[in-house]
């Protein structure tokens, strides 16, 4: 029998090269923590790595999606668009890898299968699908909220004799769809952003939309270098405002109700956050937007009347229309170019819905009234988000019980960073904190420090373990739902609600109750000693 190599010996294993798993080998770094980095990519950015699809863009702004935690680096880096396209996502990211020289400590093209804790040894045991095997006193899952993608459940897909594409696995040399037949499945972000590049070099495209979605314009444009060194010269006390803002990035709150004005002031102020553009400003134009439908409704009302301003045939303009979700519910997109794209002879709008996909043949897509064919078919369907990266490795905490069992009913976290039963793991914006309803950097950064600054703590204070309470635990997760049923969130089935995966939990799994009170409370626990905590 061959030797059992014996594990690598570490103090961290972290999981995951994007901007979390990043910073948190800095700081791990800072420190002095001897910490390695897994990842399955074959290069640093994590969701930047994977979704190279064309049109693939932040809709947080350049100058609010980044790191602030160096000064020098925020300072000497320049970003050339208003809203940053993945090419550029990229190279930053592979920009901060070099400068801080992280790729010394971390091994890629290798997958975490599993992470077991040792109670005997109080040690992680982490294994991967390279036969690498570690041994760790803390587990960092910076693993990403989407970043497990979702395949549609149509039947015949893999007998599809044509080129197939997911947006999250996108090949890195690029598609040329020039005079090809394209099939898209999917209206999400992906999609949003893709189809009217796509359309630009397809001599057909056939969009199959399961759920119309809410759209605003971008309004991308070059970034000028007196725009970025005028907001370069007050980066520190902007970035202050992004960490106690609401989601991450600095704004102004609204102050009224849309119920409390009139109809024409109401058309003002959204005629004004879409011609801004981005993501904010028809969502985040009243207090109760997110709270009461029919305040929400004068929003959506809003995004439809400009669909049907764009969209020269009514009867496409109508299927683009949505109608089944509150505006916001489902992640917004935020496009350029997107509704005025079904203006073009050869881009037609299939609503599944109507007529449902009943299976992908050899030669294209059949719904229940009509064949398609195709020459190449891209799945813009998504992701198993939030919880599908870590339900995907064999993680087992105190008596080998199953984090996925655990989870069975939906996620439970404490903070969104740990889990009872789970000692010495975290989560970087796991479940149960705002992640993904805020600017990602500023919620990534946030926890990267609050570990870390945890770490540090144990360390200073020779103590080895730190580990949830029940209690603790069921109180956080009591407390994420009232927040959430308090919003018209649950009223869509939205990848939120984990409502895109068959068979998945109906849960709302983010925390709404805002970045800046969010963090205040994490703070206010680690100041206290970590209530909620057991440190041994
Ligand atoms: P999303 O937002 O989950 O969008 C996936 C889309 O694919 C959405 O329109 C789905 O319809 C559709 N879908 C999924 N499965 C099917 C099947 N089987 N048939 C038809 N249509 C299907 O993922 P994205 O990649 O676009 O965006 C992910 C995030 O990236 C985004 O939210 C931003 O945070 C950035 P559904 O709405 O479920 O009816």
């Amino acid at each position: 029998m061959p030797d059992t190599p014996r594990p690598e010996q570490l103090d961290v294993v972290i999981v995951g090269a994007g901007f979390s798993g990043m910073y948190m080998l800095y700081r791990l770094r800072e420190l002095g923590m001897s910490a390695r980095v897994i990842e399955a990519g074959s290069g640093v950015g994590g969701t930047w790595y994977w979704n190279r699809y064309p049109g693939a863009r932040c809709d947080v702004e350049s100058m609010d999606y980044s790191y602030s935690f160096s000064p020098e680096l925020e300072q000497e880096w320049e970003w050339t668009e208003r809203y940053p396209a993945q090419p550029e996502i990229l190279r930053y990211a592979e920009h901060v890898a070099d400068r801080f020289d992280l790729r010394r400590d971390m091994v890629f093209e290798t997958r975490v299968s599993s992470a077991h804790y040792d109670e005997a040894a109080d040690r992680w045991l982490v294994r991967t699908d390279t036969g690498h095997a570690i041994s760790a006193r803390f587990c960092v899952m910076a693993t990403g909220c989407l970043s497990v993608p979702k395949w549609p459940e149509v039947d015949g897909v893999e007998e599809f004799a044509g080129r197939t594409f997911h947006t999250g696995r996108w090949p890195h040399e690029g598609v040329d769809f020039t005079g090809r037949r394209v099939g898209v499945i999917g209206t999400g972000s992906s999609a949003i952003q893709s189809i009217p590049q796509i359309a630009a070099q397809a001599s057909a495209v056939t969009v199959f939309q399961r759920t119309a979605n809410f759209s605003m314009p971008a309004h991308n444009r070059p970034l000028s270098k007196e725009e970025q060194a005028d907001l370069k010269a007050r980066y520190r006390e902007y970035r202050q405002a992004a960490r106690e803002s609401f989601v991450g990035v600095p704004r102004p709150l609204p102050t009224r109700n849309a119920l409390d004005v009139s109809h024409e002031e109401r058309v003002q102020t959204y005629s004004a956050g879409w011609d801004y553009g981005g993501l904010f400003g028809l969502t985040g134009a009243y207090l109760d937007t997110r709270l009461s439908e029919e305040a929400n409704e004068t929003a959506a009302e809003f995004v439809r009347s400009k669909i049907r301003e764009i969209v020269s045939d009514p009867e496409v303009a109508r299927r683009l229309s949505p109608y089944d979700h509150p505006l916001g519910t489902k992640r917004p997109c935020v496009d350029t170019g997107y509704y005025k794209i079904y203006n073009e002879p050869h881009v037609d709008l299939v609503d599944v819905r109507a007529t449902p996909i009943t299976k992908v043949t050899p030669t294209g897509v059949q719904t229940s009234d009509a064949t398609y064919e195709f020459d190449d078919l891209v799945f813009a369907t998504g992701f198993d988000a939030m919880t599908g990266a870590l339900n995907a490795i064999d993680i087992r905490g105190r008596d080998g019980a199953a984090l996925k069992e655990k989870w069975a009913e939906g996620p439970r976290t404490y903070l969104g960073v740990s889990v009872a039963g789970f000692p010495n793991l975290f989560m970087i914006t796991g479940p149960g904190s705002p992640s993904v309803l805020s600017n990602m950097m500023v919620s990534i950064e946030q926890h990267v420090e609050w570990v870390s600054d945890c770490l540090g703590h144990l360390k200073s204070n020779g103590l080895s373990t730190i580990e949830p309470t029940d209690e603790a635990e069921n109180a956080w997760v009591e407390h994420v739902n009232e927040v959430g049923a308090a919003t018209l969130y649950p009223k869509a089935n939205s990848w939120y609600m984990g409502a895109n995966v068959p068979g998945k939990p109906r849960v709302f799994m983010p925390y709404v109750g805002g970045v800046g009170p969010y963090r205040e409370h994490c703070t206010r626990i680690a100041a206290e000693g970590y209530t909620g905590f057991v440190l041994a």
